[in-house]
């Protein structure tokens, strides 16, 4: 598959390296309209993949070779975090492992428990995407989307929809969380779709 097959007529399917079934039902959804159904990282042999990058490029970039390595296939990654202004862009790298735990629960009420001290209007927030595609594992220039999606840690939780940190971003545009948004909503706006939008421009 070459990317200017994807392009002019795309193939059924693509390979996603990600073991976060929040991120590969929403993938799945945003390529459905264009005909690409997404299988992932569950679908082949591949063990935990250290990410020992230092920006969300290259966590995206190590994901999608250590896979592309093991299916053979073009490979897309997704690295992704919450960057909050009042922490110095923490958690981002680490969003998933803020609590050591690692479950959603718990990073929310480490970020909650964070933030117990700042004020509302000091609790701005963004979600950023950094989307990869890797023709094959030694690609040396792969396709890169970027997305950023503004927003404001809430004091609770609200919503049931999404993953992460979904329940806390507060979405001023919809003046509802993340997690309250219906999924096509989300899609719509939310970092990870920007950064799809770009790199499927860049095809
Ligand atoms: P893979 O590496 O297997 O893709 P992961 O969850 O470890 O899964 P990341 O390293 O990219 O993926 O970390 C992303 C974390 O950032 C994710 O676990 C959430 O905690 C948070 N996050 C990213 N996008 C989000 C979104 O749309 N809504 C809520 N939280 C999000």
């Amino acid at each position: 598959m070459s990317t200017d097959s994807i392009k002019e007529k795309p193939e059924k399917t693509w390979v996603l390296a990600t073991k976060n079934q929040g991120k590969l039902k929403e993938f799945q959804r945003l390529f459905a309209p264009l005909g690409v159904s997404i299988v992932s990282s569950k679908d082949f042999n591949v063990g935990d993949i250290p990410e020992t990058g230092t920006t969300f490029i290259e966590n995206a970039i190590i994901k999608a070779r250590a896979l592309a390595q093991v299916s053979g296939l073009p490979t897309l990654a997704d690295d992704s975090g919450l960057c909050v202004d009042a922490l110095n862009g923490a958690p981002g790298l680490y969003s998933a492992r803020f609590s050591g735990e690692g479950t959603d629960a718990a990073n929310n009420a480490k970020l909650l428990a964070e933030l117990k001290a700042v004020d509302e209007a000091d609790r701005s927030a963004y979600f950023y995407c950094a989307l990869v595609l890797l023709k094959h594992a030694d690609d040396p220039a792969p396709i890169i989307g970027l997305g950023k999606w503004d927003g404001q840690i809430a004091f609770e939780s609200k919503g049931d929809n999404g993953f992460g940190y979904d329940p806390l971003f507060y979405v001023p545009t919809e003046d509802k969380h993340s997690a309250e948004l219906a999924p096509e909503t989300k899609n719509r706006l939310s970092h990870r779709a920007k950064a799809l939008s770009q790199l499927l421009s860049k095809l």
